[in-house]
């Protein structure tokens, strides 16, 4: 099942500024900075160095306009794009919300963050809400 709230992600439209912003602002800390050509993504994970653990803050800038991330930050703007779950099986838990009618936005897991495997909720089918379904690399 679902293990905690791993990230909140964040379309931003520049990651550098975005990550000054967060430093400077609420003193959070770059942990992992990677490029993902697959979603088309540059992301950074964000904590507070010596702060409680808790969940990160994920900023997520577009590779290219038509990316999900670019698409969204046309829509909207830059704001909230996702909340991330974390999880033992991927696809364990894709499948019981398969079979509870919601839509899955992948058959497969995909890779993510850090070589972790994702799968996705439509926010048609979680309250308005882009679920992200993140099983760590650690974990398999
Ligand atoms: N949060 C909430 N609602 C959202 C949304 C989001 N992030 N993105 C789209 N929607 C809503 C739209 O507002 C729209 O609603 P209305 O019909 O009421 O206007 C509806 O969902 C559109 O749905 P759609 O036409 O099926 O899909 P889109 O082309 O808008 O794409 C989505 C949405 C979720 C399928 C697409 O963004 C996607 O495939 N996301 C998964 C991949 C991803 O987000 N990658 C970036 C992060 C990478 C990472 O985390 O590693």
């Amino acid at each position: 099942g679902v293990l905690g709230v791993d990230h909140v992600g964040i379309a931003v439209p520049d990651l550098d500024a975005a990550i000054e912003w967060y430093a400077s602002t609420l003193g959070l800390a770059v942990t992992h900075e990677e490029v993902n050509e697959e979603q088309g993504v540059r992301e950074a994970m964000l904590s507070a160095p010596g702060g409680i653990g808790g969940a990160a803050v994920q900023l997520l800038a577009p590779l290219r306009a038509d990316s999900a991330i670019g698409k969204f930050i046309d829509r909207n703007g830059p704001g909230i794009q996702q909340l991330a779950y974390r999880v033992a099986d991927v696809e364990a838990v894709s499948a019981a919300l398969r079979a509870k009618g919601l839509r899955l936005l992948y058959d497969e897991p995909r890779r993510g963050t850090a070589g972790s495997r994702i799968n996705f909720v439509h926010p048609k089918d979680a309250g308005g809400v882009l679920v992200e379904l993140v099983e760590p690399a650690a974990a398999h």
